[in-house]
């Protein structure tokens, strides 16, 4: 049972967080040095390798349930009630029910998952996380022939979550995933960050992290796993479907219609850094592109 897909970026493994921030201090001097010099490619492996501060994780976030400013969510998730918590699990599953989450995940293994995490909007951030392969969820609720997608859904708590007063999405927020993209091992349910709980801004307390696909697919706070057959609802998906699609996987090549994908800004790189180039599946491709073979990937965007 000892997986690890750390891919490139398992720098730190078993690295206290203090070691973290050191490491980040060090290399973001490095960064600026070589970045003097124009050695860009050097810059841009140091950026690729440093994980986001703790601070930067959880004070610049999306979470529209909670305001759509990026510090509304740190501002006012804390109202977020993550104990006791629930999952109903329902559709083409064997053991469908309501579990409590303890219960759901009691004895699956929680790996650390240092992954590049890139919005939509063209930001981006690298982050520790803690978390169980969506897979070993799934193969314990037992999935049944006829299944060929995952649906999710955040709780929806008008009195807890100020946000959902206003009519910008669909709610409840809702995503979706192929169930290959679903078993992939890259796919996992996060519960923490730098080894600590995951904060309410951050989707406590369990969030789905897709690290190929633009952050709008990560999915926070989720109440409900539905197993389908066809391709479920997706919030921003039907909200704008020409600007966010199904897929949403990260592809430089693929502009959003008002702006580019080309390049993307690291939350928190510094004054010099400048923009880094966006990777083709968020520099996951040797470990996904085999999904997506065949397809075009301009028309399924
Ligand atoms: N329920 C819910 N999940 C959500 C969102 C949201 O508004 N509501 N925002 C998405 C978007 S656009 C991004 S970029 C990521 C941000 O995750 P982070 O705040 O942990 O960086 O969460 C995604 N998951
Ligand atoms: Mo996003």
């Amino acid at each position: 049972m000892a997986r690890r897909w750390t891919n490139d970026l398992s720098i730190a493994d078993a690295t206290p967080y203090a070691a973290y921030i050191n490491r980040r201090q060090i290399m973001a001097g490095a960064a600026g040095l070589i970045g003097a010099t124009a050695l860009g490619l050097g810059r841009a492996n140091a950026q690729e390798l440093v994980p986001n501060s703790w601070e930067e994780i959880t004070s610049y976030n999306n979470y529209y349930e909670f305001g759509t400013g990026k510090e509304d969510p740190a501002n006012n998730a804390g109202s977020l009630t993550t104990s006791p918590w629930t999952i109903e699990v329902d559709g083409l599953v064997d053991n469908p029910g309501i579990y409590d989450l303890a219960e759901l995940i009691d004895g699956l293994e929680v790996e650390e998952r240092i992954y590049r995490f890139r919005c939509v909007e063209a930001w981006s951030m690298v982050i520790p996380w803690n978390g169980i392969e969506l897979a070993d969820i799934l193969t314990r609720v037992g999935v049944q022939e006829g299944a060929n997608h995952v649906a999710f859904e955040t709780v929806m708590r008008p009195d807890e979550m100020p946000g959902l007063r206003y009519p910008v999405l669909d709610w409840p927020y809702r995503e979706g995933l192929r169930l290959d993209e679903a078993m992939h091992p890259l796919t996992i349910m996060a519960t923490g960050i730098y080894g600590r709980p995951i904060p309410n801004q951050n989707g406590a307390p369990i969030r789905l992290v897709v690290p190929w696909k633009y952050g709008f697919k990560s999915i926070k706070s989720i109440s409900r796993i539905t197993l389908t057959r066809d391709e479920p609802f997706a919030s921003w998906n039907r909200a704008n479907p020409r600007e966010y699609g199904f897929y949403s996987n990260v592809n430089p090549e693929v502009d959003h219609p008002r702006w580019s994908q080309a390049t993307e800004r690291r939350v928190g790189a510094g004054l010099f850094a400048g923009r880094q180039p966006t990777l083709m599946f968020n520099g996951y491709e040797a470990e996904v592109a085999s999904l997506y073979e065949g397809m075009d990937l301009a028309a399924y965007y």
